[in-house]
């Protein structure tokens, strides 16, 4: 059963709902934040323009770029008095992005997140260990208040503190876990190496996101930890987490609080809106947002939008896994290629483990791509006779069944995603693992 009755209702009853809702986001940041009325006037167009949803198309779109240009509060609808809470994301360059809410944003946060638990098939009875970061970060303090929301028991340990994780998986009893999935992978490393039975711990369910992953990654996850992973989203822009999530019936694409948060997916380049089905740059409008709303923001995620009925009952439209951000993705001469599709293939070969960085350098004008990636415990076992050493320095690249290995990988790369490159495999356990989102690329070419 879905948590709140608005996500069932009948297209017709929705559309009026966003409707209605889109109106009065857009009067308030009109009124409410000089940003917007200059921009709104540069397009010419009023808020009594937008009489309905599809009118959004005539509005202006908002990038990451206004925020940090308004840094640190100049796009509060709100002064300071009625905001309770701030947060931020790092970014890589600069100065973070602020985000901020009062306090029905607050409780609109706790309620799209306890939906989001509840398409998770959590319920009061549950134990929720939390191990995303609490701080400037939204993953913690989101799920946090969401679980609480549905009445689990909630066991805020943050990100990090590996071995105290599985310390209290084991005696807590934890049956629901939140973290990223690169570190639910370290989490089931750390718990083998302490020779850890998965049959002490009663985890059943994971909620996994904030970094890009793909369905062999979920593989991956629910045969070792023996749990069902499932893939939720969010951005601090927005909310946090509580953006979409898959429901545990189909675990096929992510629901999206649509009454809340506005979807469209348009061409990158033209800024186009594109049709349901096709594949493009995820935009959204907060419109139930009050301390900071933002109109058609533009996420930099790749996906698509499927509007077609969900087993589970639930009417909201649900958007494709995310490919990647479409600042990630990396141009290797002259093709496209995302983490995320790395990911994938290596994970088709059943001898490397889910640990794997790119590197990417310029040789002259030619860009080269190297992807190191860990064989597993077992290959090292199969391998055993011909001593190859777990030792970094002395694990022999050239060994025969490792150059198989690597052309296999390579070939597989090259037909897949159609470009060449470098495999240097690694023994287990010497690629740096993650407690928070993953660093998957090192991009050495000179700006
Ligand atoms: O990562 C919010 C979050 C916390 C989501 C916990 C899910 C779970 P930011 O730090 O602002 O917020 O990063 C947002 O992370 O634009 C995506 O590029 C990426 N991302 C988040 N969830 C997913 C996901 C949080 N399920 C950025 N799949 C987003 C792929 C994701 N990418």
């Amino acid at each position: 059963m879905p948590w709140n009755a608005e996500e069932t209702l009948s297209r017709p009853e929705l559309t009026k709902l966003q409707s209605e809702r889109l109106q009065r986001v857009c009067e308030r940041v009109y009124s409410r934040v000089p940003f917007y009325q200059k921009k709104f006037d540069a397009m010419g167009v009023k808020p009594t323009d937008i009489k309905n949803v599809q009118d959004i198309v005539k509005l202006p779109f908002t990038k990451k770029a206004d925020l940090r240009d308004n840094y640190p509060y100049g796009l509060f609808a709100e002064p300071l008095d009625e905001i309770v809470r701030i947060h931020a994301s790092s970014g890589t360059t600069g100065k973070p992005t602020v985000v901020a809410y009062n306090r029905n944003d607050i409780n609109l946060w706790a309620e799209v997140m306890a939906r989001t638990f509840t398409c998770a098939g959590t319920t009061k009875k549950d134990v929720v260990q939390n191990a995303y970061g609490y701080g400037l970060f939204t993953g913690g303090l989101g799920a946090h208040y969401g679980a609480e929301r549905v009445g689990a028991a909630v066991i805020p340990i943050s990100g990090g503190n590996t071995q105290k994780q599985i310390l209290l998986l084991q005696d807590f009893g934890s049956t629901v876990i939140t973290c990223t999935p690169s570190f639910a992978l370290y989490i089931y490393d750390v718990a083998c190496e302490m020779k850890i039975s998965l049959d002490t711990i009663k985890l059943r369910v994971g909620l996994f996101g904030a970094e890009p992953w793909t369905e062999e990654m979920r593989h991956e996850i629910e045969e070792r930890l023996r749990i069902k992973a499932i893939d939720i989203y969010g951005l601090s822009e927005i909310i946090g987490p509580g953006v979409s999530s898959e429901c545990v019936e189909a675990q096929s694409g992510l629901h999206v609080n649509e009454d809340h948060f506005y979807p469209e997916i348009i061409n990158p380049e033209t800024g186009e809106q594109l049709p349901y089905g096709q594949e493009g740059e995820l935009v959204i409008t907060s419109m139930s947002r009050e301390a900071m709303p933002l109109i058609r923001y533009r996420t930099g995620d790749i996906t698509s939008l499927n509007p077609e009925k969900c087993v589970c009952g639930r009417t909201l439209v649900r958007m494709r896994r995310v490919r990647g951000r479409a600042d990630d993705m990396l141009i290797i001469r002259g093709v496209n290629v995302f983490p995320s599709q790395v990911e994938s293939v290596l994970l088709r070969s059943e001898e490397v483990a889910p640990h794997y960085i790119i590197e990417v350098n310029r040789k002259g004008r030619m860009d080269e791509m190297n992807v190191l990636v860990e064989v597993t415990p077992k290959f090292m076992e199969k391998m055993a006779s011909k001593v190859l050493s777990t030792d970094l320095k002395d694990f022999v690249q050239e060994e025969e069944e490792l150059v198989h290995l690597k052309r296999e990988i390579q070939k597989n790369v090259k037909d897949i995603i159609g470009v060449n490159t470098d495999i240097t495999l690694r023994p287990p356990n010497t690629i740096q693992r993650s407690e928070g989102k993953a660093k998957r690329v090192i991009d050495n070419r000179p700006k």
